[in-house]
């Protein structure tokens, strides 16, 4: 369907999670594709909801199970964006209820997209399925994945159980292993990654900062403008063209935190850094440096838009009048 036909604005559409990094952005576009009638964007804490004033809005806890499908059913929700999972680090503090979060909630997702013959469901996965085993550079679409985060164990087996969904029910559930997300317009939630976005944040206030990954610590990332387009053209791809119903390898930039920091020094020349690495420095060591996504942009026309320069200069232009915000 294209965007903006008759069908396509009577497609009712539920995110769970949507204060999330992600789920801050991408309830947005979906508002402005779908229309404010036709997205409620949902989350388990009251607070987080306020700032959804472009759409519909709804206090859920995705494992909340009666109260997930009396929704369903009383909005005829068509599409399901569930983003609502602990993250790498956060999950290493609390493995088992990082997986039972993780793992009952797709689960359940999956389940009601079944029985409600629901049109689509996305689900994201991340890098964090590969591991210390995995080849580190250009990692291809199928390969060894051994992930020692419960995070990554998470998401390998949500992907097993989406392809598994796809094949013996026909649930259209689409996903991408997204690499570190970075934007200004929302605040990371404990990840491995996220020293990429507070980097910025510590520039424009002026304030040294101190990285909790070694300089040379590579990393897949990705500006957020990219993975929502990413998302979206998934999403909007004709089925015939989805061919892998586990998880899309997707990538855009790899770089250290040597790089960002000098990327963001052109613009601000007294800006400093300092390294002391932590436990997030051994789960980004499992992790690849770099992702071939040629499928992605094979089957479905994946082309990224933002290199590091051009992203540090978007986000130092807009994030400044943006901090009030959080
Ligand atoms: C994390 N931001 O750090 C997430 C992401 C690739 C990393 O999945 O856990």
């Amino acid at each position: 369907m294209d965007p903006g036909s008759v069908i396509y604005l009577m497609e009712r559409i539920l995110i769970i999670g949507s204060a999330g990094q992600l789920g801050s952005e991408l309830s947005l576009a979906l508002t402005e594709i779908y229309g404010s009638d036709n997205v409620i964007a949902s989350d388990i804490n009251p607070g987080n909801l306020k700032k959804f004033d472009f759409c519909r809005t709804q206090v859920l806890d995705v494992m909340d199970k009666e109260k997930v499908r009396k929704l369903i059913q009383e909005e005829n929700v068509k599409q399901i964006y569930h983003l609502a999972a602990v993250l790498s680090a956060t999950g290493e503090k609390n493995p088992l209820f990082a997986w039972h979060l993780n793992m009952e909630s797709l689960l359940f997702i999956l389940e009601l997209a079944k029985e409600f013959n629901m049109d689509k469901v996305y689900w994201p996965s991340s890098i964090a399925v590969f591991g210390p085993n995995t080849p580190k550079v250009n990692t291809p679409q199928y390969c060894v994945k051994e992930p020692n985060t419960v995070y990554g164990i998470s998401k390998q087996a949500g992907e097993r159980w989406c392809e598994y969904y796809f094949q013996k029910f026909g649930v259209d559930v689409r996903s991408l292993r997204y690499p570190g997300l970075i934007g200004y317009k929302s605040l990371p939630g404990g990840g491995t990654t996220d020293y990429a976005v507070d980097i910025y944040h510590k520039a424009i206030a002026g304030e040294h900062f101190v990285s909790f990954l070694k300089e040379d610590s590579y990393l897949p990332m990705m500006y957020m403008p990219d993975a929502i387009k990413a998302t979206l053209d998934l999403m909007h791809a004709p089925k015939e063209k989805v061919k892998i119903r586990s998880s899309y390898n997707l990538a855009a930039i790899s770089f250290s935190p040597k790089e960002i920091f000098e990327s963001i020094k052109k613009h601000y020349p007294n800006f400093t850094i300092g390294y002391e690495p932590d436990f997030r420095q051994a789960i980004a060591d499992s992790w690849p440096d770099s992702i071939d996504d040629s499928r992605s942009r094979e089957d479905w026309g994946w082309k990224h838009d933002y290199d590091l320069g051009k992203m540090t200069a978007d986000i130092l232009t807009n994030l400044p009048e943006y901090m009030v915000n959080f």
